[in-house]
């Protein structure tokens, strides 16, 4: 297991005095204390929050970020399909500008995702033969890896490769190498950058005993016992029993964001000692791809809800 290291918030407002100080990080914070700094007070990691170049260009999403988050996952940016739509031609440039900002506002990053079925290139789908599809794929892995070796803290290295039964789910990946391709993404990345803890990303993880989680608890451990480098699973009792050194909840959104389902998720993060960190799946509820669910912890016009207050009291 990866050390972990935590992170706080760089101070918003040191040089001014005290008073002005405090009203100035209110404003920027809009909730009194930060979600993130309460969670490493309670032993995790980070808090963190998705986000995007678009997003971050639009204020307060970076003051908001700065002032309660301490990690952001690229919601689309780092994603293949957007990394590099055109065989060979690559766009770097919003993947760079958040880990750039990240780095510089003292934000850990999860780098979300190597390989998944979705927002995939077309001329991956389209590959067919196993020795193209293995290079292809060390290729994406090392590349992706190798340009952010040292500042991505998470990989999400396969994403959503199960079906809700559990087995493997059909893509040009399962298709073409079975699961052959899960070795080769996590021994590149580990080779790539053998400080990335890296991790295996999914969803509807949250009920014990239901197919998807068992598929996952037992693919794992026979994938960790052939020696696969996968240190981590996204969400949590069950799950914290595959042979992983931890997990985290990565992706976190809930329609109209009840207090008592935030905050159930929070207390279950903090029953399982292998759960580090917890990730929202946006800021504010304008932005959320679950358009008027208000899922998040901002609402529109990005003051904190009670979900959040809820949230802090409870880590208080
Ligand atoms: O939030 C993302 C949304 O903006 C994109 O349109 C969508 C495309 O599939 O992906 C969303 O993020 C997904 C994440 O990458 C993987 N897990 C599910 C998330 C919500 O769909």
């Amino acid at each position: 297991m990866k050390s972990a290291l935590a992170l706080l918030a760089a101070p918003l407002v040191a040089a001014l005095p005290s008073d002005m100080g405090k009203a100035s990080a209110l404003k920027q914070r809009q909730a009194p204390v930060s979600i993130h700094e309460a969670f490493v007070g309670a032993g995790k990691e980070f808090f963190g929050a998705a986000t995007d170049q678009g997003l971050l260009q639009r204020e307060p999403n970076a003051a908001i970020i700065r002032a309660n988050f301490g990690q952001v996952t690229h919601e689309n940016s780092m994603k293949w399909g957007s990394l590099e739509a055109n065989r060979g031609s690559y766009n770097w440039g919003p993947a760079d500008e958040v880990v750039d900002w990240a780095v510089a506002n003292g934000q850990l990053v999860r780098g979300h995702t190597l390989i998944w079925h979705s927002q995939l290139p077309q001329w991956v789908e389209g590959i067919t033969d196993a020795e193209e599809l293995r290079e292809v794929i060390r290729n994406h892995v090392s590349t992706t890896v190798g340009r952010y070796a040292g500042r991505i803290h998470h990989w999400d290295v396969v994403n959503e490769i199960l079906a809700e039964d559990g087995s493997l789910r059909d893509s040009v990946f399962s298709r073409v190498l079975g699961e052959e391709f899960v070795k080769i993404a996590f021994e590149v990345a580990r080779e790539t950058d053998p400080s990335a803890v890296l991790y295996i990303n999914d969803y509807n993880l949250d009920q014990a005993n239901y197919g998807k989680v068992n598929g996952m608890v037992s693919l794992v451990q026979k994938w960790v016992n052939e020696g696969v480098p996968i240190d981590g699973i996204a969400a949590l009792e069950q799950l914290a029993s595959a042979p992983v050194g931890e997990v985290a909840i990565t992706e976190l959104d809930i329609a109209q964001a009840p207090v008592e389902d935030y905050t159930a998720v929070v207390q279950a993060c903090l029953n399982v000692e292998k759960c580090t960190a917890i990730t929202v799946w946006g800021v504010g509820d304008a932005d959320s791809w679950r358009r008027g669910e208000d899922p998040l912890l901002f609402d529109n016009n990005f003051n904190p809800k009670p979900a959040y207050d809820a949230i802090i009291d409870l880590l208080s």
